[in-house]
């Protein structure tokens, strides 16, 4: 309902021109494979569905800027509102703050018009994740990100959800390490699914990490890259969470 309303207001043809649509989006898989990089993709994230009000008071820009200067790879910032308490005006202030950083729009992307919506607000990759969508729909979304230049992050819980929906139009695997349903957090998820994703993809894990010493296990299990928000985000001060 949400997306048709979305729709009906500001058609496809609206979205392709506004200026952000024809910006070239950066590279997530070079800013996290670089050698220099620290794989770490930092979460703007005000609440959600398991853990309720996170941070009510932290401010997009400043908050995004800090995350970049402590050292983030990549930006994921929230854009559905109901759950998460985010909108596309988050996407947007984190984009005009961080001209140089790639960004991922963070929602449950369902519609291809969501796609060309990530495009138009300045996102650099999409997420996509496996428990909602058919394998058909993966690989049609996937291939329509690509055209658009977007690169997209593949999210899956289980061995099941990567056998299916894998395809070779997705750039990165994310290893969800919260049961969706249960939300409960296991990093033996990743630690169990990092040898089934072939070494073409960055491989990310994602969800519930907060120290150092399960980063340096999970780096030496194969991850690339970290996706992190709790952990900073339950702090007054985020970035500065970051960087300790
Ligand atoms: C971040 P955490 O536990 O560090 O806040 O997790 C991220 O992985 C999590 O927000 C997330 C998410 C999602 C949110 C993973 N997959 C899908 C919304 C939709």
């Amino acid at each position: 309902i949400e997306v048709a309303q979305r729709k009906a207001v500001t058609p496809t043809s609206a979205l392709e021109q506004m200026p952000d649509f024809r910006r070239p989006a950066l590279s997530a898989r070079e800013a996290i494979q670089d050698l220099r990089s620290t794989g770490i993709i930092a979460e703007f994230k005000r609440k959600s569905p398991s853990k309720g009000i996170i941070n009510d008071r932290a401010d997009v820009a400043t908050t995004t800027k800090g995350y970049i200067q402590a050292g983030a790879a990549v930006l994921s910032v929230l854009t559905d509102e109901p759950f998460f308490g985010g909108t596309p005006a988050d996407l947007q202030a984190a984009r005009q703050a961080n001209p140089g950083t790639p960004i991922l729009r963070k929602d449950f992307v369902i519609d291809p018009y969501q796609i060309v919506e990530a495009k138009a607000w300045g996102a650099d990759l999409v997420l996509l994740i496996a428990s909602c969508l058919t394998p058909e729909e993966v690989s049609e979304f996937s291939q329509q990100a690509q055209d658009l230049g977007l690169q997209v992050l593949l999210e899956v819980h289980d061995e099941d959800e990567l056998d299916r929906t894998l395809t070779h139009t997705v750039d990165l695997v994310g290893v969800n390490n919260r049961n969706l349903k249960t939300f409960v957090t296991s990093i033996d998820t990743s630690l169990r699914l990092v040898e089934r994703i072939p070494d073409t993809f960055v491989k990310i894990t994602e969800s519930g990490l907060h120290d150092a010493t399960t980063m340096r296990s999970l780096f030496k299990a194969g991850f690339d890259g970290f996706l992190i928000g709790e952990a900073f985000m339950k702090t007054a001060d985020p970035a500065a969470a970051l960087s300790a």
